[in-house]
Formats: C-alpha cells, sequence, structure tokens
C-alpha cells in the first residue's frame, strides 16, 4: 500500500452539509480525530446543516457562504492545508429543468476555489462524477477508465467535465497540489429525496407510488456512500499530484431491480409501482474499472452488500421522517409539473 504523502490537520469541505460531503465529514470526525473540519456551504435546498449538528464544535465547524464569493474564500482559505471539494448543483432533472445554477456553482465555483488554493498554496481534492464520461450500451463488457475520453450528456454532467477540466489546467499551469475522483452512483443516509433510492423509499412511507423512467433498463454502478469517503481520503492523503482516480464498487444494477428490491423489503409487490416519462438524454449505463485506486493506492471498499446497504437505508428513511418530510412535497409538485 503507498505511503502516505500529504497529513491533513486543518482541511475545509465545500458542500459538508450535503448527502455526501455530510456523509464525509462525519467520516474524518469518526476516523481522525486530530484533523479539524471547516464546513463551507451555502445551504441550498440540497443542503441541511442538521446533517452535521451533532458533531459541531471544537473539531467541526461550520460557516455558512458560497463557493463563488472570491471576498470570502480570502478570508477563510489562509490557515487551511486543504480543500476538499463537494459542493455542486448534483441532479440530473434540475439540470435539465434549469441549468444557470449548475454553471455557476460548478464551473464558476470551482474556478473561484482553484484561485484560492492558488493563492494560499493550499492541497485540493476535487470530487467528481463518472458521468463525465458519458454512458456505455447495455450490452458492452467495458468499463469507464482513467484513459476513457470525456463524453458528458446532461447539463449537470457538462459542468462537471468543464470543473474536472479546469483543475487539470490549473495544476499544469500553475502547479496546484490537485487530485481528482470520479465517483459512480452513491446511496446512503441524507441523501435528498430528488434522488433515485430515497424518491421510492419516501414515496412508499407516504403511500405514494413509485415512479420509474423510460424502460427502466437503465444500469447504475452503486457504491456506499461510506466507501467514497474512504476513497476520497485514500487520495487526499496518499493520490498522486496531478492524478485522477476512480471510485466505484462493482455494483451494476439495473433501475427496475433496484426499484423491486425496495418495494420487497418494504412488504409490497414488486409491480407497485408506476412507469413515467423518460429524462431527456437519459444515459444508459455507467460502470467504473477502479484497479488504479485499488492496485496503486490499496483502496478496497468494504460496504459492497447491496442487499444490507439498501435495507439500513430504507431503515434510516423510516426512522428519519423528520428529516426528509419537509423537503417532499415540493420535491414531487416539482416531479410532477416534468410529468414524473
Ligand atoms: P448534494 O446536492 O446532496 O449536496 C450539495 C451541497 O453543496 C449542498 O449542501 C449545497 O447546499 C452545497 N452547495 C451547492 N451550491 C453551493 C455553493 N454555490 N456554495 C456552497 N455550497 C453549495 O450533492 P451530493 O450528491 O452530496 O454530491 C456531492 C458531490 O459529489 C458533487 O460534487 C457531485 O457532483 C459529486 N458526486 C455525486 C454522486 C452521487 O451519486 N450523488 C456521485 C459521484 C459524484
Ligand atoms: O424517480 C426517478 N425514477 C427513475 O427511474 C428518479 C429520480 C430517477 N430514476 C432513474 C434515473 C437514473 O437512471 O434512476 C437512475 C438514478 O437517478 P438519479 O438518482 O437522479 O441519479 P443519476 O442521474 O444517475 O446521477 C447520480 O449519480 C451520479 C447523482 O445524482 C449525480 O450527482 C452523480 O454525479
Amino acid at each position: 500500500m503507498a505511503e502516505e504523502l500529504f497529513t491533513p490537520h486543518n482541511i475545509i469541505v465545500t458542500g459538508g452539509c450535503g448527502f455526501i460531503g455530510s456523509n464525509f465529514v462525519h467520516y474524518v470526525y469518526n476516523n481522525h480525530p486530530d484533523v479539524h473540519v471547516t464546513v463551507l456551504d451555502a445551504l441550498t435546498y440540497a443542503g441541511n446543516l442538521e446533517n452535521i449538528r451533532g458533531i459541531l464544535g471544537d473539531r467541526v465547524e461550520f460557516v455558512h457562504g458560497n463557493i463563488c464569493d472570491a471576498e470570502l474564500l480570502d478570508k477563510i482559505v489562509p490557515g487551511h492545508d486543504a480543500i476538499v471539494h463537494y459542493a455542486a448543483e448534483s441532479h440530473n432533472d434540475n439540470s435539465i429543468a434549469n441549468p444557470e445554477p449548475f454553471l455557476k456553482t460548478n464551473v464558476e465555483g470551482t474556478f473561484r476555489l482553484l484561485e484560492a488554493a492558488r493563492k494560499y498554496d493550499v492541497r485540493y481534492h476535487h470530487v467528481s462524477t463518472d458521468e463525465v464520461y458519458g454512458d456505455l450500451a447495455l450490452d458492452d463488457p467495458a468499463k469507464f477508465t482513467e484513459r476513457t475520453p470525456y463524453h458528458p450528456s446532461s447539463p449537470y454532467s457538462s459542468t462537471k467535465a468543464s470543473s474536472d477540466l479546469l483543475v487539470r489546467a490549473w495544476h499544469r499551469t500553475f502547479g496546484i497540489r490537485a487530485t481528482i475522483s470520479n465517483c459512480s452512483n452513491n446511496y446512503g443516509p441524507f441523501q435528498h429525496v430528488e434522488k433515485f433510492i430515497p424518491r421510492q423509499i419516501t414515496n412508499i412511507l407516504e403511500g405514494l407510488r413509485p415512479k420509474l423512467y423510460g424502460n427502466g433498463e437503465n444500469v447504475r454502478d452503486w457504491i456506499h456512500t461510506d466507501d467514497h469517503s474512504t476513497g476520497v481520503w485514500t487520495i487526499l492523503t496518499k493520490g498522486r499530484l496531478g492524478e485522477t482516480y476512480l471510485i466505484g464498487a462493482d455494483g451494476e444494477r439495473n433501475n427496475i431491480t433496484v426499484l423491486r428490491d425496495i418495494l420487497t423489503v418494504m412488504g409490497k409487490s414488486p409491480d407497485a409501482f408506476d412507469w413515467v416519462k423518460d429524462r431527456p438524454g437519459h444515459d444508459r449505463r455507467y460502470a467504473i474499472d477502479s484497479t488504479k485506486l485499488r492496485t496503486e493506492l490499496g483502496w478496497k471498499p468494504t460496504h459492497t452488500d447491496f442487499q444490507k446497504g439498501l435495507e439500513q437505508t430504507i431503515k434510516w428513511y423510516t426512522d428519519n421522517r423528520a428529516w426528509w418530510e419537509p423537503a417532499k412535497a415540493a420535491t414531487e409538485a416539482k416531479y410532477k409539473q416534468q410529468g414524473q
């Protein structure tokens, strides 16, 4: 296993009140007690301070602000030794309905952070997605690797691809100490009810029927968010500067299989769902080959029992209605308008 090349003490986590960012903050809090975390989050519709409230204190501090705010970055970045950048507009359907915030946050926001990392010589890790590679055919044995050409399909994935390219240019031209990770679909606690798995679970809990896009055959490569956290930590501390690493846990499943699993675990008929309008430009299949991260840096996922992870996630949403109920009605109203 590669030696730690970088020992962070005082990191900024952008988007640390969102789904994956807040799970990462919990991971650092629980596993790296010598590390102080400053969460920088604008608390958009997707951010929720409740996700980290229980660990706020000496080791986890919260700053309410926007990553596009250069003056704010000038105030908070000095004194930190790394930025781990999770903040984003993250939902494909929203990017189709209204792309502009995606350009602002994902492209301009990344630019501002890169400039701050350059000015204050701070290590920078960029959290990105496998969607930058576009999609694969359902019957193609191939998976994405770090060498797959960029070919994004949606406004969301094209802004994430743009941000990755900015990071590469800032590393090469200005020498900023940067790494990039591209991860597959995450699931677990604190995921917004707009996303596939939480939407279906909370629909069932509310007495609504789950909604499946298109023919349900689209494949996603599921990874538990805790495995994403260890992947990012491994790259932050051991990754080679300027490199990209793919994070994935060999979790390919089509949507209809996942939906039927959810229905079955929740005691419903596996056919008790509605077929709805497909997503425009809907990517068919994502699949990650994470050999580089595994062999070069010695990472491996540990939450690979998808059935068990799904059952735990269903239990989490069942036990935490107060967390998701405030967002549910507005989310479903938006989907209804879109015919989904
Ligand atoms: P999320 O939508 O749940 O959370 C995004 C967070 O960023 C929220 O807390 C929000 O308030 C904050 N934010 C948004 N705009 C901001 C701004 N301008 N300034 C400061 N904060 C802002 O997203 P997520 O699903 O947790 O995704 C986190 C990151 O991981 C994103 O960069 C996403 O592209 C990437 N990613 C997600 C997945 C997935 O399956 N969800 C997979 C691979 C990569
Ligand atoms: O109600 C639904 N019904 C449905 O069939 C929803 C919300 C989704 N779907 C389908 C669309 C996708 O094929 O389920 C699949 C997963 O959808 P999302 O949860 O919206 O995720 P996806 O578009 O795959 O993108 C996610 O993974 C990659 C994250 O939202 C991105 O931030 C990440 O980069």
